[in-house]
């Protein structure tokens, strides 16, 4: 094939696996840290619509290992928001966590101390918290689903099918 050709297809695949201006990319992902506060429920739905945007399967963020949390919290440190929602949720059986992105149980945690406790038996959604005063340095807590929060939202970095802005 045609040298100059290679290149600027490959140019043009690299431009197209970049994440939105507004997102953030760390390894095989794209995050979103969201400045309007809602439900757990209204924040997937979001995240879900922001990502049919770009062509792209988007969802509440799967923080799955150390480094992606350590992203994640100095993100966060940026912010004036004190909790994120992310993917975590018992919400099918209480005291089973699992990933909205994939139903699988959660292997990785972050939990804050004496979390995730279910406080009123009412807290079924996982909140990257800022909280030093009660031991919360972007530890996870659990905390009601109804709660009005910021969230962040993640997708694949290297979905090619769709225009990226920015
Ligand atoms: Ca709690």
């Amino acid at each position: 094939m045609n040298t100059l050709l290679v290149i600027a297809l490959s140019l043009i695949a690299a431009a197209l696996a970049r994440c939105p201006a507004d997102w953030d990319h760390y390894n095989d992902r794209c995050f979103f840290l969201s400045r309007d506060n809602e439900t757990f429920a209204d924040a997937l739905s979001l995240c879900e619509v922001i990502g049919k945007q770009y062509g792209r399967v988007a969802t509440l963020a799967t923080v799955d290992d150390a480094g992606t949390q350590k992203h994640l919290a100095n993100l966060v440190s940026h912010t004036s928001s004190l909790g994120f929602y992310i993917g975590a949720n018992d919400l099918v059986h209480e005291g089973t966590w699992v990933w909205v992105s994939s139903g699988h149980a959660i292997t990785y945690n972050n939990w804050g101390p004496t979390q995730p406790n279910n406080r009123d038996g009412a807290e079924h959604c996982a909140v990257i918290t800022y909280a030093p005063q009660d031991g919360f340095v972007y530890h996870w807590t659990d905390e009601p689903c109804t709660n009005q929060l910021t969230y962040i939202c993640e997708m694949p970095f290297d979905n090619v099918n769709a225009p990226v802005v920015g």
